[in-house]
């Protein structure tokens, strides 16, 4: 065993400063929503790449990083995918999805239609690779990917923009639309943007701590 090791760089806080750290976060993210209402007003795009460069900091299997982040702000691109999700999404809603499906999402107001694919300045797609370029082997690659992209989507809200989480099923026409590898998959669509004037969202409540928490 002869592993390369560097001193770990930690900050140890004030306790006073740690919960009040714990406190402003929680208050800012429990103000992130998902936006389906953008405004095209263009955004800082260094703020997008540099949360894509932090989300690419996140813990996954074997450090093998297996994510791969297309941002795509080019019009035609993003009608392409708008055209090719709404297909898949008029198959889902026309029929695809099961009756009860679809009465779970009666309540956000969502259907076939996505004008948020044109509308928002910026779209990230993340893409999971189960192999290596080099055919390697790579480890835990959804819970991976899903943790950056939960890192990416806490990095965008507290940098200031609104996201979506789409996932237009099956996400196949991404990697052909993108000219993405055989081997990798969509994960996930995530329109960026401000949210449009006057923009609504669904009248939702999320889980009280207890709800949630189980301490032994
Ligand atoms: N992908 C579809 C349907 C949809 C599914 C779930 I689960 C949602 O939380 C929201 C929507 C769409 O994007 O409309």
């Amino acid at each position: 065993m002869n592993h390369p090791t560097i001193p770990l760089d930690f900050t140890r806080l004030p306790e006073d400063q740690m919960i009040q750290q714990s406190e402003a976060l929680l208050k800012a993210l429990t103000r992130r929503r998902s936006v389906r209402d953008f405004s095209d007003e263009p955004i800082p795009l260094e703020v997008v790449r540099r949360a894509i460069h932090a989300a690419g900091q996140s813990p996954s299997g074997a450090n093998k990083q297996p994510w791969t982040f297309v941002l795509v702000t080019d019009p035609g691109i993003k009608r392409q995918i708008r055209e090719a999700a709404e297909a898949e999404e008029r198959a889902f809603y026309g029929g695809r999805a099961p009756e009860t499906w679809l009465a779970d999402l009666d309540h956000l107001g969502t259907d076939a239609e996505k004008p948020f694919l044109e509308q928002a300045p910026a779209l990230i797609v993340v893409f999971c690779q189960p192999r290596a370029d080099d055919g390697g082997q790579h480890y835990y690659v959804r819970e991976s990917v899903s943790i950056a992209c939960g890192v990416l989507l806490t990095t965008l809200h507290l940098c200031g923009l609104a996201t979506l989480t789409h996932t237009p099923s099956p996400m196949n026409f991404l990697q052909e639309v993108l000219g993405r590898p055989r081997q990798e998959r969509a994960l996930m669509l995530i329109p960026v943007g401000y949210p449009a004037q006057g923009c609504r969202v669904p009248d939702i409540t999320r889980k009280p701590l207890d709800a949630i928490l189980i301490e032994r």
